[in-house]
């Protein structure tokens, strides 16, 4: 049993790409659980963290950005979002004060107006403008009701996030421990390993090479000496992404290769051998059978 007053429930962090929803997520984590970059659509699956804290759980969901989908797999990503805002018990909508400041209400109507819970307006990079511009900002929004709380914060920095961990439990029901103390999140290594490949991968590509990669991971397996070897394969479209993700003499599959297990390295707290190869799977966006082999499906 827990003691009397123990609260818990689910809060799901949505807003648009790029305004630094994983980055919330893992400062609230204290660890890495989501991959980061400065591209939009970074995150494609619904991402948990179990934060406990002395008075409760708070189970945290980190969504895709939200966007129209144009591919099968954009329809994917959208539905994490659906299926992370069934059961919340309170939404952080999250903007980025330096660039499109002021919530979109028609959008949260359509997404969250039904659910009648509070949301929190999160204005994220607060570090990115003048401290004696935000009062006025936030001052200067007309419909700050239509809020339980505004919290500024900036999450590259943990700035605020204590102070936003308060708010939330406070609105928190009481309610049972769902995780053990110890589980973190409910995704297995592979799916962690496969992100931080791709993270190296999204860093160093552009246009729309980073958004035409996957990563499978293979097989990971155990070595006696302690140290663990793992095959991931790239998926590409076409043969000229292929050829950029190689590079020249092999250059960059071997510079992200490296970041990529020193990434793996701090999170499975052991040797890591990395194989890479890259596959080229005509339109695997598009393709139902390969987008259920890499995880996603229909809820
Ligand atoms: N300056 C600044 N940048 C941030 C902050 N939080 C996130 N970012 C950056 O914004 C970009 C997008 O972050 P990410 O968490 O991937 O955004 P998401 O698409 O909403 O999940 C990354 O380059 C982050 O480093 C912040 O508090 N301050
Ligand atoms: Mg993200």
């Amino acid at each position: 049993m827990e003691m009397a007053g123990f609260r818990s429930g689910i809060v799901t962090i949505i807003g648009a790409p790029n305004v630094g929803k994983s980055t919330l997520l893992n400062a609230i984590m204290g660890t890495k659980l989501a991959i980061v970059t400065p591209k939009p659509q970074t995150t494609r699956n619904r991402i948990l963290g179990v934060k406990n804290v002395p008075q409760g759980q708070l189970v945290f969901l980190d969504t895709p950005g939200i966007h129209m989908p144009r591919t099968k797999l954009n329809h994917y990503m959208m539905q994490a979002v659906t299926e992370a805002l069934s059961d919340p018990q309170v939404v952080l909508y999250m903007t980025d004060v330096s660039r499109a400041p002021y919530p979109d209400l028609a959008f949260l109507q359509r997404t969250v107006g039904h659910l009648k819970l509070p949301i929190f307006w999160v204005l994220n990079k607060i570090d990115l403008i003048e401290r004696q511009q935000l009062l006025p900002l936030i001052a200067g929004y007309a419909d700050r009701e239509a809020f339980a709380e505004i919290l500024p914060l900036a999450a590259r920095q943990g700035e605020g996030v204590e102070h936003l961990l308060t708010y939330v439990l406070q609105h928190m029901p009481e309610g049972p421990r769902y995780f053990p103390d110890d589980i973190p999140t409910d995704r297995d290594e592979r799916f962690f390993i496969a992100e931080l490949i791709r993270e190296q991968a999204m860093l160093r590509t552009h246009e729309e090479v980073p958004y035409a990669i996957a990563v499978d991971v293979e097989s990971v397996q155990e070595r006696h000496d302690g140290s663990v070897e793992i095959d991931a394969a790239f998926l590409v479209e076409k043969d000229s992404q292929k050829g950029i993700l190689v590079g020249q003499h092999g250059r960059m599959i071997k510079e992200l290769g490296i970041h990529a297990r020193e990434a793996i390295t701090r999170l499975l707290h052991c040797p890591v051998h990395l194989r890479l190869i890259v596959r080229v799977k005509k339109n695997w966006r598009e393709h139902e059978a390969t987008l259920r082999d890499l995880g996603f499906k229909d809820i």
